[in-house]
């Protein structure tokens, strides 16, 4: 379990996992987005847990005292100036927003720098959202974090800090024009950050001196525009652990079956090919398809229920289903195809095939059929399987 479900009221988070359980076990994708819908409505606990990073000496541990209304003497405020030791993260709790903690991380190195090792050392997992402060230009060791950041599906702010050392060198100038000079050095801000690959980044230029000035009530205004979509992306991300572990359990469920299954339908005659012959009760394993579908509750009745309670079109929800399976009704003849391509493809695999076999013993040609069996239904089982997932987080993600 990750550290934000952890943040949540513990009784709450159960009884509401619970409720989720009960809603997919009883097939019903839409009591399962409905039930997460409220639950995301009603839930306003969500703490957050913002990390704010950046080289030594950039002006981080400045930042999260004026971010949080403090000066660096301050009772409480994090120690600024200092040269840091130690690879810990420190935890800050906002007087503005109380279910946020402002983190206060270790120095990013310049030379040799490892993003990976840094976010793993820091325990990247606990934080929602990354702020990261630069003095001067972003380095390349700002952008690969940031990259790294992103692959985590995380996000982050640009914040240039110490604007006022630059107001100040140029407000020398006879030309000086204060937002002439700010609108270049963010110019200049994005377009490094662009250069080095990142696509339209967001970034403030603050002085922590000065909060009033600057874009600093500008990052204020986004974070709190966005705050909502932070818990909400917090929660989100809590979903699919779920519903996988749900889907997981189902799935086990019905791949027990699987080998009688394939057992019971007979034998499917691939040799030789390519007169592919069959001996099987086609109408066992059409039945099994269709109670997949049901079973992840894929079928037109139950995507139209999901889509009327969510507020989408029902082809919105259809246009994230991945496995072909969904574009087509299951009957004996799909089977039959999809037995035949199995086939073909298990000729090329034999080490799918030899092995995991129960109670065939060295008859190929069983072996082969058997599989082809198993095979197939269990392509079909996880693509409706991760289908499931795909529209449950569709039709969630389009009430944001
Ligand atoms: N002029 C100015 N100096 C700043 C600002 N932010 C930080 N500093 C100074 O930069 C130095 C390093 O700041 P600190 O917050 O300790 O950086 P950290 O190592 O990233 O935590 C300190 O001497 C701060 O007073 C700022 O916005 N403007
Ligand atoms: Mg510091």
């Amino acid at each position: 379990m990750n550290s934000i479900m952890e943040n949540i009221d513990a009784k709450e988070l159960s009884a509401f996992q619970r409720k989720i359980e009960e809603a997919l076990k009883n097939n019903s994708l839409t009591t399962a987005a409905g039930k997460i819908q409220d639950y995301l409505k009603k839930f306003n606990n969500v703490e957050l847990n913002v990390a704010v990073t950046g080289e030594t000496g950039s002006g981080k541990s400045t930042f999260v005292n004026a971010f949080r209304g403090m000066k660096y003497n301050d009772d409480g405020a994090a120690p600024t100036g200092v040269v840091e030791t130690t690879m810990e993260a420190k935890a800050y709790p906002h007087p503005k927003y109380p279910k946020m903690t402002v983190w206060d991380l270790p120095g990013i190195g310049t030379a040799n720098f490892k993003p990976k090792e840094y976010l793993q050392k820091v325990e990247f997992d606990r934080f929602d959202f990354f702020i990261i402060v630069s003095s001067e230009r972003f380095r390349a060791s700002d952008v690969t974090l940031a990259k790294e950041i992103q692959k985590m599906k995380k996000k982050f702010y640009f914040v240039r800090s110490k604007i006022d050392n630059d107001m100040r060198a140029e407000g020398r100038k006879e030309t000086f024009d204060q937002d002439k000079t700010l609108e270049t050095i963010r110019q200049y801000c994005i377009k490094g950050l662009e250069d080095q690959g990142l696509g339209s980044p967001k970034v403030f230029l603050i002085s922590s001196f000065d909060l009033g000035h600057y874009d600093f009530p500008d990052l204020e205004e986004t974070m709190e525009k966005e705050l909502p979509e932070h818990k909400r992306h917090v929660l989100l991300l809590s979903i699919p652990n779920l519903t996988l572990k749900i889907n997981q359990r189902k799935k086990e469920a019905f791949k027990a079956n699987i080998w009688r299954l394939a057992l019971v339908s007979g034998t499917v005659a691939v040799l030789p090919i390519p007169g592919l012959s069959f001996a099987v009760d086609l109408s066992i394993l059409v039945y099994e398809v269709r109670r997949y579908y049901y079973a992840f509750g894929l079928d037109d009745e139950s995507l139209q229920s999901l889509a009327n309670r969510m507020n989408v079109s029902v082809e919105e929800l259809k246009a994230v289903l991945k496995s072909p399976l969904n574009q087509i009704k299951i009957n004996k003849d799909v089977i039959v195809k999809l037995l035949q391509s199995v086939a073909l493809t298990a000729m090329m695999m034999p080490a799918y095939l030899f092995s995991n076999i129960p109670a065939v013993g060295s008859n190929a040609a069983a072996g082969i059929s058997l599989s082809t069996t198993h095979y197939m239904l269990s392509m079909c089982l996880n693509e409706l399987a991760d289908d499931a997932d795909n529209v449950l987080m569709k039709a969630l993600m389009a009430n944001e």
